[in-house]
């Protein structure tokens, strides 16, 4: 597979979800080698496991000082679009544009827009099984030439268990939206997140059903979900990944657990 970035630059304007602030994002095309980058303030933050500062509700990137908020769906979308070069220029706020809280804006603008350069994209592949758990939850690394990712969350009331697992096909994750139950929205908002969080761009579980108008994208819409997350957090490898993930009641926290294991032995290799 080559190196891809995009024709052109690329805009998004809207709110981040924890921050409530507006912010505007600029995609620059880059040349080969350059790898994915935030860029706030006059500071070059690589997307690298090095500069993760926070993994609570989000996963957030920082380097001297200066942080970019939320960049876990639109790590997502680059991923599954296989985009290897592209500065991500953050304007105005701190935070990523949460947009519908699904992939689908980002992957629809920039899917036409995608350029094949002529150098080799690196891959990242898992070699061995590596496994990484934390209380109840755990995921799973295993070698597999596929890209493949189960979930299994455990939902209490209304959704109960479920289960799914991604072969691929972005269309069957990049519409999942992000969600939370109702009960929990009281102690997110008393830890200063959420502030941008509504019906517009959040799917709203309750006891009996959902809050949001319209129902859910997919019947196991929260579940695909965590599995974009994942896709989303694999990326801060630096390389599109190779190999097949199960990931039990996994989160951020978790995920970047497993990053950062699959990146030492890389380091070790
Ligand atoms: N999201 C994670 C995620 O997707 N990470 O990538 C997560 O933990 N969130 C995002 C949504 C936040 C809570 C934390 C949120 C959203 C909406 C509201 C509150 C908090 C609200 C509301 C509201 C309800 C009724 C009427 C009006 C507004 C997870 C999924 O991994
Ligand atoms: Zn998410």
């Amino acid at each position: 597979m080559k190196q891809r970035t995009i024709k052109e630059r690329l805009e998004f304007t809207g709110i981040g979800i924890h921050s409530g602030e507006k912010a505007k994002i600029v995609l620059h095309p880059e040349p080969e080698n350059t790898g994915i980058a935030f860029y706030r303030e006059g500071v070059r933050i690589a997307v690298s496991p090095a500069n993760v500062v926070n993994t609570f509700h989000s996963t957030d990137l920082g380097s001297e000082g200066v942080v970019v908020r939320t960049v876990e769906h639109l790590l997502a979308t680059l991923h599954l679009l296989g985009i290897s070069n592209l500065t991500v220029e953050v304007i105005g706020g701190s935070e990523i544009p949460i947009m519908d809280g699904s992939g689908y804006f980002f992957y629809r603008e920039l899917k036409g827009k995608v350029v094949k350069q002529s150098e080799d994209a690196e891959v990242f592949r898992i070699d061995e099984e590596v496994r990484v758990s934390r209380g109840d939850s755990y995921i799973v690394a295993l070698p597999c030439s596929c890209f493949e990712i189960t979930y299994e969350g455990e939902f209490r009331d209304y959704l109960g268990r479920q289960r799914y697992t991604f072969k691929g096909n972005v269309r069957d994750i990049v519409l999942a939206r992000t969600f939370c139950f109702d009960h929990e929205i009281e102690l997110i908002k008393k830890n200063g997140l959420g502030k941008g969080g509504s019906l517009e761009n959040t799917l709203v579980i309750g006891r009996d059903g959902i809050y949001n108008r319209g129902g859910l994208r997919y019947q196991d819409e929260p579940v695909r979900h965590k599995v974009f997350d994942l896709v989303g957090d694999l990326y801060l490898l630096g390389a599109s990944v190779r190999g097949k993930f199960i990931s039990y009641k996994g989160g951020h926290t978790l995920n970047y657990e497993l990053v950062k294991a699959l990146y030492s032995r890389l380091v070790m290799k």
